[in-house]
């Protein structure tokens, strides 16, 4: 997954590397995966029990006084709530329930203490579960407790060049995490960070009331196949009045929509990495321009999206484009030269704006950032900062450096800590002590990710689909023969809300009682017009997964160790 949100290109070479310098990988994983072959070590893990491995890894730090924060020390709130809470999680209490030795898990808290410096990294395996948001929390502070986070060799926060929270307002000081304030309609579900979790979508179309949705845009999403009991889902979208979508294709979800609208493709549009140069493991700036001119009734994706928002705020389809730009450019510019500790505050709105001159659209907006960001010419204040015009000239982009540490500049909590703990956390750490004790269904079905896609488009392109299908369900060879499957079988299975039949691949690479079928598959429904994934159609895995239950905290999906049976499906010949 190219390191997931970490973003490193070459993990492979990375994780090699690693090794070379004396170092251990070690991962937990129900599947011996790509990641896990190149490791020093790989144990399969029950899934959804890593919040529990991770609270005997606390535990055992705990108990065998190996807490080291080092430097972070200073900077820690709550430490004894942490060494409260993990008292019920020994590793030989949670051991049965994760399928890990205590053994293991003792060593790894050894090793994690006394190696020079180390790191727990999780994605999507710790965050699509029923205790995601516990596993990612503690993750952070196994890190802190090693003294890992925020030094060379552990967990850093980048510097983004431009569009960084982590940079706005006054170092070590801010409001913290937001306690939700709006909930959705039907269930209630927490709105956080602006958002509403999907698994609710087809709840909030198909149930009538006051504040129904009855009109749906989406953009570069297809919910149909990524989404919970995503049929229910499909049902929903046939049912609303009106739908728009934004995208090159007609999937599955965008079948829907009344309106298709087509952004050009990646070579005709310019390009800057906003979101992962936040994530990144090295600081680095990169733009380029569109290689290809749009063809003339080609709208670009910003202006399409500029119309929609000006459609939806009722000033009809024949707003001034520019005019409306510049508004937004405006608001932005505003916005920022009024928050205190910016780096531009105080200038004047207008000669900001002059500076900017003749840009538009997405690049007048990024020139803005970069100006105003952390390594920016601050509009004259520092005149051999960064511009866009510097990166226009470095085609290559520009290394602004490796991650550097930020405690406690990066801090924006209340208490200008890192609070280790909040209510909200240990609220579900009782759901989590509830649940240890109970059953376990007998087979759970797991997600994966393929090289050769992307979620659920990429298999439009023959170069990407041909060779062995990719959706196939993965099943342990004691599983398989104990439910009569072999290799190339047809396998039915069912779960609370759903059946589908794949082909099945015997393999010892997963482990017991777990099966894995990947996302983003199930192509070919009426009204699609993608050929090439038509004939590698797949089948849609989200159709398992129910939508009535997520994660509390965040709101996610529960994608991974969702139970189902598994049978053979008997063919007439
Ligand atoms: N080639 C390619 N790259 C991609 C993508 C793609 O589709 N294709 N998608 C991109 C996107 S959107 C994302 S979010 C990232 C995701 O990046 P990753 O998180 O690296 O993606 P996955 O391959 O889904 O890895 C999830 C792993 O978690 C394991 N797992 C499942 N359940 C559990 C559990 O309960 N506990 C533990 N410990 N492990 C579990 C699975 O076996 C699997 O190996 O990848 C991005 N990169
Ligand atoms: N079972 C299961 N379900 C999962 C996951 C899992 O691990 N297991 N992973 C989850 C994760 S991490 C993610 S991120 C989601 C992904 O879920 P989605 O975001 O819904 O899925 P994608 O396939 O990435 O959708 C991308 C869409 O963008 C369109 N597109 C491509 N380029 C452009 C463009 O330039 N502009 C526009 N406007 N559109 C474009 C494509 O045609 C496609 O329709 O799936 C989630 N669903
Ligand atoms: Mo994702």
């Amino acid at each position: 997954s190219n390191g997931s949100l970490m973003t490193a290109p070459d993990m492979r070479g990375r994780l090699r590397a690693i090794q070379a310098r004396g170092g251990k990988v070690v991962v937990l994983d129900p599947r011996r995966t790509r990641t896990a072959q190149e490791a020093t070590e790989h144990h399969f893990i029950r899934p959804g029990t890593d919040a529990y491995v991770l609270f005997a890894i606390v535990h055992t730090l705990f108990h065998e006084g190996w807490v080291r924060p080092g430097r972070l020390r200073d900077h820690l709130r709550g430490l004894d709530r942490i060494a409260e809470m993990a008292r019920s999680f020994s590793p030989r209490d949670v051991s049965h329930r994760c399928g890990l030795r205590a053994s293991v898990i003792h060593d790894l808290a050894r090793d994690l203490t006394q190696a020079p410096r180390a790191v727990v990294y999780g994605r999507l395996g710790t965050c699509t579960q029923r205790f995601g948001t516990l596993a990612s929390w503690l993750v952070d502070v196994i890190n802190i407790l090693t003294g890992n986070l925020d030094r060379e060799g552990g967990a850093m926060f980048p510097c983004a060049p431009a569009g960084a929270r982590n940079t706005v307002g006054i170092p070590g000081k801010g409001p913290g995490v937001p306690t939700p304030r709006v909930f959705s309609r039907v269930r209630k579900l927490p709105q956080l960070f602006g958002e509403l979790p999907t698994a609710t979508l087809a709840d909030e179309i198909l149930v009538p009331g006051e504040g129904r949705v009855r009109a749906l845009i989406t953009v570069a999403g297809n919910p149909v196949l990524s989404a919970p009991h995503s049929n229910r889902l499909a049902d929903a979208l046939q049912q609303i009045d009106f739908m728009v979508s934004v995208d090159p294709y007609r999937n599955e979800t965008t079948r829907f929509a009344n309106v298709i609208l087509p952004p050009p493709g990646p070579l005709e549009r310019p390009h800057y990495d906003l979101v992962f140069t936040q994530l990144a493991v090295r600081n680095v700036a990169r733009y380029h321009a569109a290689v290809l001119p749009l063809s003339p009734d080609q709208p670009d994706e910003w202006e399409i999206l500029l119309r929609l928002a000006a459609i939806a705020g009722g000033q009809g389809p024949d707003v001034k484009l520019p005019l409306f730009d510049a508004m937004v450019a405006k608001q932005v510019i505003e916005r920022e030269l009024a928050t205190l500790g910016s780096r531009i505050f105080g200038q004047s709105c207008e000669a900001i704006l002059a500076m900017l001159h003749p840009r538009v659209g997405p690049p007048r907006l990024l020139d803005f950032l970069l100006r105003c960001g952390p390594y920016g010419d601050a509009f004259g204040a520092n005149p051999q900062g960064l511009t866009l015009e510097a990166l226009e000239a470095s085609p290559h982009g520009i290394d602004l450096g490796p991650l550097r540490p930020r405690v406690p500049e990066i801090l924006r909590t209340p208490s200008g800590c890192i609070e280790l703990t909040a209510p909200m956390l240990e609220h579900d750490v009782a759901r989590l002590e509830a649940d240890l004790t109970a059953a376990v269904p007998e087979m759970v079905l797991i997600g994966r990710r393929e090289l050769r896609s992307n979620n659920s488009w990429m298999h439009n392109l023959p170069a990407l689909v041909k060779g062995p299908e990719a959706c196939r369900l993965l099943i342990h060879p004691r599983d398989a023969s104990a439910h009569g499957l072999s290799d190339g079988s047809t396998a039915r299975v069912v779960s609370s809300v759903g059946s589908i039949e794949v082909t099945v691949r015997v393999t010892d690479e997963i482990m017991p009682g777990v099966c894995s079928i990947p996302h983003g598959w199930g192509h070919g429904a009426p009204g699609t017009s993608l050929q090439v994934a038509a004939a590698h159609a797949g089948e849609n895995v989200n159709r398992l997964v129910p939508d009535g239950e997520v994660e509390p905290l965040s709101g996610n999906a529960i994608q991974n160790a969702v139970a189902v049976t598994v049978r053979t499906v008997e063919t007439d010949q």
